[in-house]
């Protein structure tokens, strides 16, 4: 799919798939450090961990990577490949935060459906917020794995009233239950996933899930970003496009 046919598609259905979309040689740059940050979090965060994590954030952060680290996922970021995808789906799209995404150290653990927002916006704000500006995730797998699920359309639609009873577990209902109207997205190394934070949608566990996601908003969300995220001046000056950095 082209990028012309992936803003159509992306507004419509709220996701687009691009299949091999980055090339391997960028993935080898960033692997690596995306392994050490994982390897760091995890000794930082055992108990979580082993608890029930299923993700981390704030890669670009100074937490746990040094600056020549940093310098390969700003790369990608900041790539001709993620700045094009970025500006052909959002207006004036905004670099906001990173996150990492792996599997629950227990194989039974169950997968959630649900809206980004519903963890901090009551059901009235939810259903403001598809009118709003969007934040969209970019789903850069670094293996093969089962990939995500996703509603299509949920980004401009409001729930069925089973969905809503799934992702609020009301009436019997848990959030991991099958929704019919899910789609599932299987995702391979080199594809690229973007989908708005709007939209129901749920992780699918499995393989060897090692799934960066890079967030991008729109102006309209500055408060939301924070400095220690983005890339300093010395590793701006390295980049091949700043479009996508405040
Ligand atoms: O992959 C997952 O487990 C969930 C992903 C997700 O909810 C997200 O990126 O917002």
């Amino acid at each position: 799919m082209d990028l012309e046919h992936a803003a159509s598609h992306y507004e419509e259905y709220g996701f687009v798939c691009l299949r091999n979309f980055l090339p391997q040689t960028m993935l080898d740059m960033v692997e690596p450090v995306v392994r050490t940050f994982h390897d760091r979090w995890v000794e930082d965060n055992h108990l979580f961990y082993k608890a029930s994590a299923i993700n981390s954030s704030g890669l670009t952060a100074e937490t746990y990577l040094e600056k020549e680290e940093r310098q390969k996922l700003f790369a990608l970021i900041g790539s001709e490949e993620m700045s094009k995808l970025a500006t052909t789906l959002l207006k004036r799209p905004i670099y906001m935060n990173s996150q990492l995404f792996f599997n629950p150290i227990n194989p039974h653990q169950k997968n959630y459906w649900h809206r980004d927002g519903q963890y901090h916006l009551s059901l009235e704000e939810q259903k403001d917020a598809l009118q709003g500006p969007d934040i969209i995730h970019v789903r850069i797998p670094l293996a093969n794995e089962p990939g995500m699920e996703l509603v299509p359309k949920s980004h401009k639609t409001w729930d069925s009233p089973l969905a809503l009873d799934v992702r609020l577990e009301k009436n019997g209902h848990k959030k991991s239950d099958p929704l019919p109207e899910g789609q599932i997205v299987q995702l391979n190394r080199g594809d690229v996933l973007a989908f708005s934070a709007n939209m129901l949608h749920r992780g699918l566990y499995g393989q060897e899930r090692f799934a960066l996601d890079i967030l991008f908003c729109e102006p309209e969300m500055h408060s939301f970003l924070n400095d220690v995220h983005q890339p300093c001046a010395e590793i701006k000056a390295t980049l091949e496009c700043l479009a996508v950095f405040p």
